[in-house]
């Protein structure tokens, strides 16, 4: 009697069980792995789209005017007043037409003495023309996307980390100046002088051979270049492919795993000339490159025309990308 008791009782136990898991199954999408990640301090989406709006309202910051040494002064007291230790990195370039201009790379950092560092970088100029635009390719044009979505990204980042416990790892976050003045799409190609490799990315050319702190590295780093548009999509670029896939990896599973897929697409996009390739390649930092990338197009519609500019921007798609690199960084 005991015995068929007990039986019964195992019996029954297995069918709660059973019964349980199987209704437990049914309520839960099991279409992404996912992974127990640390929950990171999140990104306020009015306060990171308030940056965006803050550069555009200095004008375009293109090297040598006003709104660019306004935007410089701006961005560091930003940076200290989160807390950050700053190095300005200025130097003397020149552009592809011989316009001798003075550059800032801006450089924040949190937990200086931590010797596991993550780099957060984009670029803060802003292309001295739209050479895309149908109307008037020499006008200038607010570049709230191209330039200012990504910069806006990391000085929301810099505030939450300054005003929230930080996370373990060391942060540095460059703003790199002198990437996007290239060459004017109908001018043919100039041979690169002052030992460039391209008439983009000025600024990181320089400081990958001049760090700010000799002997600076880092675990790994991830650039932002246009991460502002509604409906951004952001491929696998093929130089962080070649250079850091594992970094990819961990981005994009992260980004998977918090629900941000639709903006994180697994595929490989194309090979792009920007700041990480100048990373990747002399200071030898494995960098990735989260950038908009539109298979028909190359870039989003308003590249370089006069249409870059706050309407381009989307304050959640600003959110979204803030708060997966914020998992990265408290997950690190
Ligand atoms: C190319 O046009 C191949 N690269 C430019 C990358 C860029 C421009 N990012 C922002 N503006
Ligand atoms: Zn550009």
């Amino acid at each position: 009697m005991m015995l068929m008791k007990r039986h019964l009782f195992i019996l029954l136990s297995l069918f709660v069980v059973f019964a349980c898991s199987d209704s437990g199954s049914k309520s839960v999408k099991t279409e992404t792995p996912k992974q127990d990640l640390v929950k990171a301090p999140a990104m306020n989406a009015d306060s990171v789209y308030h940056y965006v709006q803050e550069q555009v309202d200095f004008g375009p910051r293109i090297p040598n005017t006003t709104a660019h040494q306004k935007a410089a002064d701006y961005f560091v007291n930003k940076f200290k007043s989160f807390g950050a230790k700053v190095v300005v990195q200025e130097f003397d370039d020149e552009t592809y037409d011989g316009t001798k201009v003075k550059l800032k790379n801006i450089i924040a950092s949190y937990n200086p003495d931590q010797r596991k560092r993550i780099l957060l970088a984009a670029h803060w100029d802003t292309r001295p023309f739209a050479d895309k635009d149908t109307v008037n390719n020499y006008a200038q044009f607010d570049g709230a996307n191209d330039g200012g979505s990504g910069v806006g990204v990391l000085l929301e980042i810099a505030r939450v980390i300054g005003t929230n416990e930080g996370p373990n790892v060391g942060v540095d976050i460059i703003l790199f100046d002198g990437e996007d003045g290239g060459e004017h799409r109908e001018v043919s190609a100039v041979s690169y002088r002052g030992g460039k490799e391209s008439w983009w990315c000025l600024g990181s050319q320089y400081w990958s051979k001049n760090k700010h702190v000799s002997n600076y590295s880092a675990f790994y780093g991830i650039l932002l270049d246009m991460v502002g548009a509604k409906d951004a999509t952001f491929y696998q670029e093929i130089v962080s492919k070649q250079n850091a896939q594992r970094i990819l990896d961990k981005v994009w599973s992260t980004a998977a795993t918090l629900g941000h897929g639709k903006y994180f697409v697994n595929k490989p996009g194309q090979e792009l000339n920007d700041d990480h390739v100048y990373v990747n390649k002399h200071a030898r930092i494995p960098m990735i490159d989260i950038i908009d990338y539109r298979p028909a197009t190359t870039f989003i519609p308003e590249h370089h025309t006069q249409h870059d500019n706050m309407d381009a921007v989307d304050k959640n798609t600003l959110k979204v990308v803030g708060d997966v690199v914020l998992s990265i960084l408290y997950n690190e």
